[in-house]
């Protein structure tokens, strides 16, 4: 039967089993939006591509599988370039489709053409540039498998206009493109030198990423950290890999970790990191981080072995096939002073812990956080922007469920929240959704609070209002001898530009507020934009500054030292 590569490009991504796109049409995109209409596909209308491409990737982390987003050529493909550089750098699987000028005028500065593929080439696991109708559905089949095989990421379909319009006698194609699914097993050589490393530390710790949440790794990871009595520390892509409650967690390690999870790595004796890549957030200063730890390192990637960090065990694999076979030979271990001591230090950090103050009358980022996360029991899905709020809610939301936090760590990228959160939703139809963001980020993309109210979504979103670009303006005070340039932030009314979109509008500027409008937004059946207007100049603690060993942190002031300094919003 006679298709156009417009019905051709439908019928595959259905057979993909998609159902959603996020997208926004123009005229290199036409004949795709045209054939669209008879298909079984429910187009959520963004606002600006950059959108669609975070809520395909939204979509995706939320384990809705491989997110798409569809767009034009020229300008509506360059706008998705920012969310495509996300996905990549974070591991998400998305495809991205975009119309391209019909093939004669390529090459001739027609109108709205850009060298996409081009563009898109260091930020893509693969880009596909299709000027012939018949090519369609084997190039979708492809970018679908290269988007979730191996070691995640986006793939971009550039489709000619002419393409798109005409006929071809195409038959869909069941067979799985001939690609190498990279899965070596563990040897039993790296197998018996894992175990004898384990078997001989002391002082070991896991270092748990992304990986494990992408290789569903969950019950191996915990099985290990419980048999061989090992903590885990996770990176901020990691977050949610083992239950916050867990007696084997110790939380986020890094530039804004946890002093004791950081000195842990510091004094360990052995390192497992298992699905993380070393990023030079999570480990300081190369030359002096966990000089005196073995190493042992698995990822999917083998470009990641070795790359930032020397290590004496690197496996490349699936995380959970690997872990599988060392379970199947590991026997038990004790680590019960090395876990007390690790407490002791968990302990003696309480005395700064921010949410155990008395109220000064001052409402700060944390107590929000920290009360979001307790009326959520920790199992609402967290989706973040970039900045100060980001770290607290990474410390201070303590995840229970896997796939619970979405946020941009890689690329960190602002006004990535709320479009990735509209994403997460169609991926998790029944689950409570909380996009927390910062006044500067909600700006960046706030014209999706639009396609909010045309989609007529839920989705609760906390904008931790600081006035300022708080992370930069943080480092200014830290570094830069507190002189704010470019950072002190002016926003709009936040209640009623929710109200102007139809949606619920809520305030808190005290402490007390917190509760109640946290609990009218969960009980709102629509979408409820509440404006937190907390401590304008507090700091994110601990921190490690750039460049310097992961021991070296600077420390939140003790309790009284911070109540005297705190300053009045004006
Ligand atoms: C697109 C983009 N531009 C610039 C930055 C640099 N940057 C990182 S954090 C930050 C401030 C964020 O301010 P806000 O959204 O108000 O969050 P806060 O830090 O105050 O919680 C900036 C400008 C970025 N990460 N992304
Ligand atoms: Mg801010």
């Amino acid at each position: 039967m006679k298709r156009t590569g417009a019905q051709v490009l439908w019928e595959s991504l259905v057979r993909e089993g998609v159902r959603v796109v996020f997208g926004y049409p123009g005229g290199a995109i036409l004949p795709a939006y045209d054939a669209m209409l008879e298909y079984p596909i429910h187009h959520v209308l963004v606002r600006h591509e950059q959108g669609a491409t975070h809520m395909a990737d939204g979509f995706a982390r939320a384990g809705g599988g491989v997110g798409v987003a569809i767009g034009t050529s020229g300008p509506g493909a360059t706008n998705m370039v920012t969310g495509i550089a996300t996905a990549m750098m974070d591991s998400s699987p998305i495809v991205c489709i975009t119309g391209q000028v019909a093939s004669p005028f390529i090459g001739y500065d027609a109108f709205q053409e850009t060298d996409i593929t081009g563009i898109t080439l260091p930020i893509t696991k693969h880009s596909y540039l299709v000027s012939k109708p018949q090519d369609i559905g084997r190039v979708v089949r492809e970018a679908f498998h290269l988007a979730r095989s191996g070691r995640p990421g986006p793939v971009l379909v550039d489709i000619t206009k002419d393409a798109q319009q005409a006929a071809t006698d195409w038959q869909p194609d069941d067979q799985m493109p001939p690609l190498p699914e990279p899965r070596p097993a563990l040897s039993a050589s790296d197998r018996d030198g894992m175990l004898d490393l384990l078997s001989r530390s002391h002082r070991p710790v896991i270092l748990a990423g992304r990986g494990i949440l992408l290789g569903n790794a969950m019950a191996e990871l915990r099985a290990l950290a419980e048999r061989a009595d090992v903590p885990v520390a996770m990176t901020l892509l990691g977050i949610g890999c083992l239950p916050a409650s867990h007696s084997h967690n110790l939380g986020m390690m890094g530039m804004h970790g946890e002093a004791w999870v950081n000195h842990a790595i510091q004094e360990a004796d052995l390192l497992l990191a298992l699905g993380m890549r070393f990023d030079d957030r999570v480990t300081g200063n190369l030359k002096n981080y966990a000089p005196n730890a073995r190493k042992i390192h698995i990822d999917i990637d083998a470009s990641e072995l070795n790359k930032n960090v020397p290590v004496d065990i690197g496996i490349s694999g699936d995380v959970g096939d690997a872990l599988r076979e060392l379970l199947v030979h590991l026997q038990s271990l004790k680590h019960e002073a090395w876990r007390a001591h690790i407490k002791a230090m968990k302990g003696e950090a309480a005395v700064r812990d921010i949410t155990l103050m008395p109220d000064t009358g001052h409402l700060y980022a944390a107590h929000v956080i920290h009360d979001i996360w307790r009326h959520t029991q920790g199992k609402a899905v967290v989706v973040t922007d970039v900045g100060q709020h980001q770290m607290w809610e990474a410390q201070y939301y303590h995840h229970e469920e896997p796939l619970s936090l979405i946020t941009s760590g890689g690329l960190g990228t602002m006004g990535f929240a709320l479009p990735a959160a509209i994403g997460a939703r169609f991926a998790r139809p029944g689950a409570e959704i909380w996009a927390i963001v910062g006044d500067g980020g909600f700006q960046m993309t706030q014209a999706e609070l639009t396609t909010i109210a045309q989609e007529n979504i839920k989705i609760n979103v906390a904008i931790i209002n600081n006035g300022y670009l708080g992370m930069v303006r943080q480092w200014q005070e830290f570094f830069y001898e507190r002189r704010y340039s470019a950072t002190p932030l002016r926003s709009p009314d936040f209640v009623k530009l929710a109200e102007a979109h139809g949606v619920t509008g809520l305030r808190a500027s005290r402490r007390p507020e917190v509760e109640g409008v946290v609990a009218r937004a969960r009980q709102a059946p629509g979408a409820v934009v509440i404006d937190f207007r907390v401590e304008q100049e507090d700091s994110v603690y601990p921190m490690v500054p750039a460049g310097a060993d992961l021991h070296q942190m600077i420390r939140r002031p003790a309790k009284s030292v911070l109540a005297e300094t705190a300053s009045d919003r004006n």
